[in-house]
């Protein structure tokens, strides 16, 4: 994040993890091949279908593990599924605080053994809070540097 060259959200840093919520509300926006915008509410994720991964750590090289933790939401594929119609071949997922990853379908459709890509809004059967991440991205088999559980997503990008 020190350089001089424009922030990219998908190449983030590795270390320092931003302790600090970019702002108070847990919406965010996605975009879609086809269609506007959309602004999606906590409560509209809440209505899908709900998924839970038992198992998951955050694991950062440099500053330690925490977990095992119980995260619930609905899995990522099942998201785009809920909101695209046609094709699509990448998800972009990305915080308001300017960090993020870039997932293959291929990855979604089939999940490694440790399990699926979640946006999650609970942990341990509790709601999870803003400054814990709500929402956060969690994929349960990311072993280094925490790079995909992403925080405080503001923005989903499906990509056809
Ligand atoms: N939005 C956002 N998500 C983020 C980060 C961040 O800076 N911003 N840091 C990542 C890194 S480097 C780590 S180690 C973990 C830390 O997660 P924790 O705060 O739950 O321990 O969050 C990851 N997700
Ligand atoms: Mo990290």
């Amino acid at each position: 994040m020190s350089d001089e060259h424009e922030h990219d959200p998908l190449q983030p840093h590795s270390h320092d993890p931003n302790p600090e919520p970019p702002g108070e509300d847990a919406a965010f926006v996605l975009t879609r091949p086809e269609g506007a915008p959309l602004t999606i509410t906590v409560a509209q994720l809440q209505a899908l279908p709900g998924a839970a991964v038992r198992e998951c750590y955050i694991v950062s090289t440099g500053h330690g593990t925490s977990g095992p933790f119980t995260f619930g939401g609905v899995t990522l594929y099942e998201f785009v599924q809920s909101y695209v119609a046609g094709a699509w071949s990448q998800v972009e997922v990305i915080s308001g605080d300017g960090f993020g990853t870039r997932v293959d379908r291929a990855e979604l459709l089939l999940p490694g053994p440790a399990g699926p890509l979640l946006l999650a809004h609970t942990i341990d059967g509790r709601p999870l809070t803003r400054a814990e991440g709500l929402v956060r991205l969690i994929d349960p088999g990311e072993r280094d540097d925490a790079l995909r559980q992403v925080k405080w997503i503001g923005r989903i990008n499906i990509l056809p």
